[in-house]
Order: structure tokens, then C-alpha cells, then sequence
């Protein structure tokens, strides 16, 4: 953006770039606060709304059978808030939580998450996210193997129906912080509207 305003300041009066900047930065703004009203479509992606160290009751989410999770407030948080879901075991004793997000077929979404070894010494663990059943992400092991530092993951996914399943399995992990949310979209009427104005000036000045 900033090359283009250059070029055009070469040609153009003081004035008339002004304006210019003026509708294209007005155009950019439009586009990014709309990306900024998105609205976690996950609930309880944050585990604040669980009680803490009750295996396999995770407020809002599925827990598959024979799983070994649980929310606490100590193994560390990706923040805002204090807690984070935690699994256990290993290899042949996964655990799995899932829930249904109220998407809309064709849409396209972000999701996030937050991801942390849970540093039980062992040096191991694995994470492995399916949306709508298919494998969207696997770590094996976990990274960063220390102290339950949180790195976060962002995936561009596309609801093929309305209501998608995200499905995490995973042991000796710890998680926090999941978020959906629609895919920015530029609006197409400012977007246009900013064109035009450069397009006009293009013709005035060949006058
Ligand atoms: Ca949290
Ligand atoms: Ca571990």
C-alpha cells in the first residue's frame, strides 16, 4: 500500500493525494474493524467456565470415554483468564474432547488455539485436530518440550455444512485458548468505492 501511495504522490497535487489517502485509508480501516467484530463461535474455548480437576468434565465440550481430561488453573494459561484443559496418558491412552460450532455451509473461519507440552518430564506428548472428521493438524511431539509455554496455531478453515465438529485428541498435552471465527472479508462496496477514487483521479489528470 505504501509503494502505491508513493508512486502516486510523484504525479499528484498536494491536495488531490490527500484525498486519495484519505478514501483508501478509510477503504483499509472498513475492512479490517469488520474482521475485528468476529465472535468466538466456540463456547467455552477459554476452559474459564469449567471446574477445575474433574476428570473428564469439561464445561460445554464433548469428552470421548476413557479420555484423561481435565481444566486447571495450574499448568499454565495462554491468557486472557486463568485455566486450560490438560490431557494425560500416552500413545494407546488418548483422550478427546469435540464440539459442534453453529457454522455456515460455505463460509470460510479461522481457527486458533494455544499449545503446550504438559511438562509431566516425560518429553513426549501429541496433539491432533480434525475439522468437520478431517486432520487439520498434528504434533508429535509437542513442541516447545518446556514448562508449559504456550504457542499458538492459526488454521483457515471452510464450513462445508451448518455446524462444523471440532474434534482435538491428544495426550500429555496441555491446550487453552480455542477460537473460531469468520475469515475477514474486505467489503466489497468500500473497496470499490476506494477504486474509484483512484481511478478518477487517473482520468482527471490526463486532461
Ligand atoms: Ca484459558
Ligand atoms: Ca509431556
Amino acid at each position: 500500500m505504501y509503494r502505491v501511495m508513493k508512486n502516486l504522490s510523484i504525479r499528484c497535487s498536494k491536495f488531490r493525494c490527500a484525498a486519495i489517502f484519505w478514501l483508501t485509508s478509510a477503504a483499509l480501516f472498513t475492512s479490517s474493524t469488520s474482521a475485528l467484530a468476529g465472535v468466538n463461535l466456540l463456547v467455552n474455548g477459554s476452559f474459564e467456565d469449567a471446574v477445575s480437576f474433574r476428570l473428564n468434565d469439561v464445561e460445554s465440550w464433548l469428552v470421548a470415554p476413557s479420555s484423561t481430561a481435565f481444566v486447571t488453573s495450574t499448568n499454565g494459561r495462554r491468557g486472557p483468564g486463568s485455566q486450560s484443559v490438560s490431557f494425560i496418558g500416552n500413545q494407546s491412552t488418548q483422550s478427546t474432547i469435540s464440539q459442534i460450532a453453529p457454522t455456515m455451509a460455505g463460509q470460510n473461519y479461522t481457527l486458533s488455539l494455544a499449545v503446550a507440552d504438559f511438562t509431566d518430564g516425560n518429553g513426549f506428548g501429541g496433539i491432533f485436530v480434525f475439522w468437520e472428521g478431517n486432520q487439520i493438524f498434528a504434533q508429535e511431539p509437542v513442541l516447545p518440550g518446556a514448562f508449559f509455554n504456550y504457542l499458538d496455531y492459526l488454521f483457515p478453515v471452510t464450513a462445508t455444512a451448518n455446524g462444523s465438529e471440532l474434534e482435538v485428541r491428544g495426550y500429555s498435552v496441555s491446550m487453552d485458548a480455542f477460537s473460531l471465527v469468520p475469515a475477514a472479508v474486505p467489503e466489497p462496496g468500500t473497496a470499490i468505492f476506494g477504486l474509484a477514487a483512484i481511478g478518477g483521479f487517473f482520468i482527471r489528470q490526463r486532461k
